[in-house]
């Protein structure tokens, strides 16, 4: 028999989570692959019948009924992966699913590795490689910000944006090429002025969508949240009154945390990751140093930190010494005044604040213990994210990989704009476009080689 090429194996992977439940997918895709399904399937000619219908019927090995199906036929190239392909629902046992796929390796079809039934719809140009990667983002999607940016996505709205900026620059650099063919003969048509506002306003699209990442990555990976402050301040409180959970173990006596604690909410639409840490102090415990070590490191990493403190304590000098500390750091920081449900007076805690010099949005005041005020902390989380200006942006970078090849093509233009105004040649100047377009054309796949592509698939789960 002639040996098929990779592109016309026929493949299998289940499609539904792996154990026990009510039904399982099991997915081929492949020229032969409904062909070798009616080998076993009994009911009727499956090869017959019309792309997208549903057929009831059984799964035999020989004699051996497996199990009772319903198959979904979708004839090339009206599929996702553009090839002949077919959908087994079966009931969810591992012994059947295990029974069927096996019946299937026997007629020489064979397991998919991650990512293939995408990869092969990519390879069949249903979409561009940053269409792809949204496959898995909207899979993973777990807000409604991070659903939606992933979904425009995967629909081309990025992509569409990339491939306008492309064609811009594909017009100046055939434009300079052909100067090149003519020599000697000193001819423009590659007008440079014009040229230079065209590379500037694409140096600002290209600069708005590398800084749309630190939001992207926000909406994709959750705000990375700590939640620090000395011990017993109330911070495990804190974590499992967000959480609604008793999720860390809370104790009068100080130190009671020691590793680092992590869960996530997700606040209108936006995923918080809530770090909870050990209480910074000096202490000559090995492990509680290890602890405080581990905090230091969090807070250095936080998008936002919560410093907690006790309202009744002497906060003041505590306060004013991590505003110094965090202010020349740079990082975002809300201060939480805790346990205001034990003040009597609440009037003494505002007038050690006005010392303090704080603005109204960055301290706020709650009672963990008693869940009161949390609604207050959370506003002010959703002000200091401040994700309403790119909320309605339709392209918002969210994949590290699209990122550093924006910053790559960023450095191509400049090297173009340099290029212009210190008059360098045009076959220079071309070399210069092209890479800057071969930058651009990473992102979607235009430009590809192996290995990036098995790298991008292998991070899909198998079946997708
Ligand atoms: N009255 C009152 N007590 C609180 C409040 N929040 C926390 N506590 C108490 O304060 C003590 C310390 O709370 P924890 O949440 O363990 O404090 P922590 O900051 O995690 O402490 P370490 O893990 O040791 O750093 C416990 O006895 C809590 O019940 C609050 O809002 N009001
Ligand atoms: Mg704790």
């Amino acid at each position: 028999m002639k040996k098929l090429d990779f592109a016309q194996d026929d493949i299998i992977a289940l499609a539904t989570p792996a154990g026990v439940g009510a039904i399982a997918i099991l997915r081929l895709s492949g020229q032969h692959c409904i062909q070798i399904v009616n080998q076993v399937f009994k009911g009727k000619n499956l090869e017959k019948q019309a792309s997208h219908t549903i057929h009831f019927g059984t799964i035999c090995d020989n004699d051996l009924v497996l199990d009772e199906v319903l198959v979904s036929v979708f004839v090339a190239p009206n599929s996702f992966t553009k090839e002949n392909s077919v959908e087994i629902s079966c009931h969810a046992s591992p012994y059947i699913i295990q029974q069927i796929t096996q019946l299937f390796i026997k007629k020489g079809v064979r397991l998919a590795k991650a990512g293939e039934f995408t990869k092969r719809a990519f390879l069949n140009g249903r979409f561009d490689l940053a269409q792809a990667e949204a496959v898995a983002d909207l899979i993973a999607a777990d807000s409604e910000l991070a659903h939606r940016t992933a979904l425009n996505q995967m629909r081309g709205g990025f992509s569409l944006k990339i491939k306008h900026l492309r064609e811009k620059l594909i017009h100046f650099a055939s434009m300079i090429e052909l100067e090149l063919d003519f020599g000697e003969e000193d001819v423009e048509f590659a007008d440079r002025k014009l040229l230079t506002s065209l590379v500037n306003e694409l140096q600002s699209i290209i600069k708005h969508l590398i800084q749309s990442f630190a939001v992207g990555n926000v909406i994709k990976n959750g705000v990375p949240t700590v939640i620090a402050g000395k011990p017993n301040a109330g911070k495990s409180t804190l974590l499992n009154a967000l959480l609604n959970e008793e999720k860390a173990i809370v104790s009068e006596i100080a130190g009671t945390t020691r590793d680092v604690i992590e869960d996530e909410l997700v606040i209108e639409g936006i995923t918080f990751r809530f770090i909870d840490t050990a209480g910074l102090r000096q202490t000559n415990d090995p492990i509680e140093k290890i602890g405080v070590q581990r905090t230091e490191q969090k807070m250095k990493q936080a998008s936002i930190i919560l410093y907690l403190f006790d309202v009744n304590d002497n906060f003041t000098e505590e306060l004013s010494k991590i505003k110094i500390d965090l202010d020349a750091q740079n990082i975002p920081f809300l201060m939480i005044g805790n346990k205001v449900d034990m003040l009597e007076n609440q009037e003494l805690i505002k007038n050690k604040i006005l010392d303090l010099d704080f603005s109204e949005n960055q301290i706020v005041f709650i009672s963990a213990e008693k869940k009161l005020y949390l609604e207050n902390l959370q506003n002010a989380l959703l002000r200091m994210v401040n994700l309403d200006s790119f909320k309605n942006e339709n392209t918002i970078v969210t994949n590290i990989r699209h990122y550093e090849s924006l910053l790559h093509t960023q450095e191509s233009l400049f090297d173009v704009l340099n290029g212009i105004s210190s008059g360098i040649t045009g076959d220079l100047l071309a070399l210069d476009i092209r890479n800057a377009l071969y930058h651009l054309g990473e992102i979607t796949g235009e430009i590809t080689n192996d290995d990036l592509l098995a790298n991008i698939f292998s991070k899909f789960c198998i079946g997708k």
